[in-house]
């Protein structure tokens, strides 16, 4: 492993240090919405539509009014005033069909939030929703992506002409030429399946009006808190001065909560109306209809190839299925995934067209990834099928195409809203799939097949690479503050939810300081706490909400550096920093401590020179220079019964690299997660409807999550390609588990079944009863 330059010796950079913020979790002593304790608080249930698509003729509350223990009720006639959920990745010509707070006259999906009810108890609250009769007037329901945009398709917002509402494009080189020379032509279609985040804790809110200041409240479980302050403003047309949201300890969020709600809106609204706290929890039936959705879209490809494997040209149109509405992050998903379409290949000319749909399903937005497990899973899929027809070893295809170090950094011509130019800055990739290909036992392939076969099964090894947009803009923010103890606090933007940012953030400021690690107290997630911040998600935290931590220390040491030369009266070029205090160089005993440091950065002291002030503190806005792309192969070894379709993941293998690692126990975590997920949604869990647009999957009965028990033992390998995009070299981790393990597992199951005629074109979810399926159709 190669490492970046650091101006300290890091003590904890680099080290597997275990999680600091862990033993409170573990004892039950973590403080979720649901555990929060506000006196007087009512309790808010929400109406949803039960058809996917209808006029709403008549919302009558009058019975839900006289319910007992119920204290208010709003409609949507309530609140014409009340903005749209906002939809911050919207191009310039996308048609706004944004998510009203509560239905319109109109419902889109089962799910869609009619009423809400605020009463003594949760109870009373739920039995009262059901009370408002709502009388539909059923409009044609519009589900599946072909049907949404074909012809005669019924319209979803009928001001529009069609139900494609945005289409972003990306063009590089000239991909007419390139085919109209190529040897070979391959196409495919390919469907990827709707699923979605499913964390631990559902969403949830409590909000209340302060009784001093008269400011709103909200606790919210949520990824990030400063941008629900920004939205709730505008919805609610509110100065952000008289908003402080808290996200308390959140139960996971996996892109699920870096979304704004309209439950987010609704308590508010009523705790302003009441001078209530009002609190909302989230079930998990609810969930599976009322929070973002994730992945579905068709990808139609077509790649132009010589006769000995050299792609020139690539195009893919793709249509992603973003339900009835676009809510925060709706275009991303689709943008991702055809900015990313060539992933780690050179391929110089490319075509994509990407088109976001409505449809009468729940909205879609970004999970684990966004678009990249699209992607990926599409251009690997389609080296394997290109691979066997050719002739050539998937390894040997894949290697010919790879960007190799030396072409790095590489301007790839495309752009990803919200992050911006894509131009990989650094890694190796060919290294890494070599290395991934050596893990698996590649070269042995054959005679473990062979084994497999005398044991009545079919073993496939399947490879995914995949380059990764992380660590985006446009900035993060650090503040570093050192007390007369001599502790350090840090506030950071970034809102962790899971991560472990408390334990990766002390380990940079306690390097960069030269004090324990215990030392550092790291505070997040509340707007009246940290000022201002971004938060967590698109795997940015480490390269940014970290290199701001750790830009806010340097300048923390500077000061006390300049400080000590004050008290010392000794020139600044004569000390140096050592254990946490500053000395003289040759004079270790000529030194003072960070403690006293600070105390003496105070007004009660002898004033301090000109130009330092009083506060042994330093703030820290970290800008994001570009995109630092993190990179990795996905290699997996599977075993198939084809007399059950039952998949056995015997190995699974994942090389990494996210540039300079500060915890290689959390990455680890991160990435064996991530596959987790990868599993879940290949092998189990599909978010599917009916020809009527009801959901077919309302309960973890019928949504099959992946348990420990069908877990591989996930052995990975790190590189470290620094990016030269920040001072330190980091890049994302939190995603890249995800993003490759449908390629990888697709590509395995296609490999182990192709003797019987099977070639994977979807990601299934492969359950043995679709497995089945397609092996009696092989
Ligand atoms: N890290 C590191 N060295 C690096 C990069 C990262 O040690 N070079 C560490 C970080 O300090 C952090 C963790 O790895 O502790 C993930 O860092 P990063 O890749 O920067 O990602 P974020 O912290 O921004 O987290 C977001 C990412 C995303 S986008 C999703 S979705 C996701 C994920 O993280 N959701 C999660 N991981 C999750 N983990 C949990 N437990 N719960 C979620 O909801």
């Amino acid at each position: 492993m190669t490492s970046v330059p650091s101006p300290v010796r890091p003590k904890y950079v680099g080290r597997a240090v275990r999680r600091k913020e862990d033993a409170r979790l573990l004892r039950g002593e973590g403080s979720y919405i649901a555990d929060l304790k506000v006196r007087g608080t009512l309790h808010m249930a929400v109406l949803r539509s039960t058809h996917a698509h209808a006029d709403l003729v008549t919302v009558d509350a009058t019975a839900a009014r006289e319910a007992t223990g119920v204290v208010d009720v709003l409609t949507g006639t309530d609140i014409p005033d009340v903005g749209h959920i906002p939809c911050i990745d919207m191009y310039p010509d996308t048609k706004p069909a944004t998510h009203p707070v509560l239905a319109q006259g109109r419902v889109r999906y089962v799910g869609q939030p009619i009423a809400a009810v605020v009463a003594d108890s949760a109870l009373h609250a739920s039995a009262a929703a059901q009370l408002i009769g709502v009388e539909y007037a059923d409009l044609p329901p519009v589900v599946d992506l072909d049907q949404a945009v074909s012809e005669n398709a019924e319209l979803l917002y009928p001001q529009f002409a069609s139900n494609i509402v945005n289409t972003i494009a990306q063009d590089v080189g000239d991909c007419a030429a390139a085919f109209a020379d190529a040897d070979r032509v391959f196409s495919e279609t390919f469907r990827i399946h709707r699923y979605g985040p499913m964390p631990m804790e559902t969403r949830g809110v409590l909000a209340q009006v302060d009784s001093v200041s008269g400011r709103l409240i909200l606790y919210t479980s949520t990824q990030f808190p400063h941008l629900v302050r920004q939205f709730l403003g505008g919805v609610l047309d509110l100065p952000e001065s008289q908003i402080r949201v808290v996200a308390p300890d959140v139960g996971g969020g996996f892109g699920g909560k870096c979304e704004f709600y309209p439950e987010e809106v609704l308590a508010p609204l009523f705790a302003r109306r009441l001078r209530r706290p009002i609190r909302w929890i989230e079930s998990r039936a609810e969930h599976m209809v009322a929070s973002s959705q994730a992945r579905e879209q068709r990808h139609d490809v077509r790649i132009a190839i010589s006769r000995d494997g050299v792609i020139s040209a690539m195009t893919v149109e793709s249509w992603t299925n973003n339900g009835a509405a676009l809510c925060t992050l709706a275009t991303t998903p689709a943008s991702i995934s055809s900015a990313m379409g060539r992933g780690p290949y050179r391929i110089p000319h490319y075509r994509a067209r990407a088109h976001s749909v409505v449809s009468n399903k729940t909205p879609l937005a970004v999970y684990r990834g966004a678009g990249h497990p699209q992607a990926a899973l599409v251009l690997e899929r389609m080296f394997d099928i290109m691979a066997a027809d050719l002739g050539l070893e998937p390894l040997e295809l894949r290697l010919k195409n790879m960007l190799t170090p030396e072409e790095l950094p590489a301007d790839r011509g495309t752009d990803i809203i919200l992050a911006g130019h894509v131009e990989y800055d650094s890694g190796d990739y060919p290294r890494v799939l070599t290395r991934a290909a050596e893990m698996i036992g590649d070269a042995d392939k054959k005679a473990a097949q062979q084994d497999a076969r005398n044991r009545g099964k079919y073993l496939g090894i399947g490879f995914c690479c995949f380059v990764e947009e992380t660590s985006i803009g446009p900035y993060e923010s650090a503040t570093v503050r050192v007390d007369s103890t001599g502790k350090v606090t840090l506030l950071t933007g970034s809102s962790p939810h899971g991560q472990g940012h408390v334990t990766t953030f002390s380990q940079l400021v306690a390097d960069e300081l030269e004090v324990p690690i215990e030392d550092v107290t790291v505070l997040y997630g509340d707007t009246d706490v940290v000022r201002d911040g971004v938060g967590t998600f698109a795997s940015r935290s480490a390269a940014m909400g970290g290199a701001a931590a750790r830009r806010a220390s340097e300048a923390v040491r500077d000061k006390a550096l300049r400080i000590a030369s004050h008290l010392l009266e000794v020139d600044v070029d004569d000390l140096e920093w050592r254990d946490g205090g500053a000395q003289v160089k040759g004079s270790p005993t000529s030194r003072v401590e960070l403690g006293a440091l600070s105390s003496a950065a105070t007004p009660w002291n002898p004033p301090l020179p000109d130009g330092m002030d009083w506060d042994l503190a330093a703030d820290y806005r970290h800008q994001a220079a570009g995109i630092a792309f993190a990179n990795a192969t996905h290699a997996a070894k599977v075993e198939v019964d084809a007399e059950t379709g039952v998949v056995d993941i015997v190995d699974y293998v994942v090389v990494h690299d996210c540039g300079t690692v500060i915890n290689p126990l959390l990455v680890e975590g991160q990435v064996i997660g991530g596959v987790a997920q990868g599993i879940g949604g290949t092998l189990f869990e599909e978010l599917a409807y009916d020809e009527q647009g009801r959901p077919c999957s309302p309960t973890f009965n019928d949504y099959l999550m992946p348990t420990v028990s069908d877990m591989p033992w996930v052995r990975t390998d790190h590189f470290e390609s620094p990016s030269p995009l920040n001072p330190y070299g980091f890049k994302g981790a939190g995603e890249g588990g995800a993003a490759g393990a449908p390629g990888a597992l697709v590509n395995a199951i296609s490999d182990a079944l192709s003797p019987l005629g099977v070639s994977l074109k979807s990601d299934g979810p492969w359950t043995p009863e679709n497995l089945l399926g397609q092996i009696d159709e092989g």
